[in-house]
């Protein structure tokens, strides 16, 4: 009986310390494997890394539309800035188009059209007329430069 009870909590003991022993070395592997810790370090750098991209700041401007021109017609911002135009033409229907950045917009004479964005790409990208207005249309374009 006391033999027995005593091999028993051998036993048990033994299973006890391979149990122990094993479980640090299970998380090690775990650990050492990382994918948990590299996603952790990849969500830490990319928060800290747009957080400064976008700014709060809306960067405004007034765009004039006429025969055949925009003025002006090259507008500069930097990466990461809120834009708002307000377009209006003063001399007949024109367009106002920036594919880059989804904007598309018919500009009736006398309408002021905001147009919203953020600057979420470098380059230069071009704007331009998108209603056919006769000879000039063709010319009718402008540059938004993001830096
Ligand atoms: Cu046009």
């Amino acid at each position: 009986m006391n033999n027995k009870t005593t091999l028993l909590i051998l036993v048990l003991g033994l299973f006890l310390v391979a149990a122990c022993s094993q479980q640090p070395i299970a998380d090690d592997i775990v650990g050492g494997g990382s994918p948990v810790d590299v996603g952790g370090e990849a969500n830490v750098t990319d928060t800290s890394d747009k957080e400064p991209e976008f700014s709060d700041e809306v960067k405004e401007f007034e765009i004039i539309a006429r025969n055949w021109e925009f003025a002006p017609n090259t507008i500069r911002v930097n990466l990461g800035d809120r834009v708002e135009l307000h377009v209006e033409s003063v001399e007949g229907t024109h367009g106002f188009l920036l594919p880059e950045f989804g904007v598309n917009e018919i500009l009736e004479p006398g309408n002021d059209v905001h147009v919203n964005f953020v600057a979420d790409k470098k380059g230069t990208f071009t704007f331009a007329c998108s209603v056919p207005c006769g000879r000039g249309h063709g010319d009718m374009r402008g540059q938004l430069i993001v830096e």
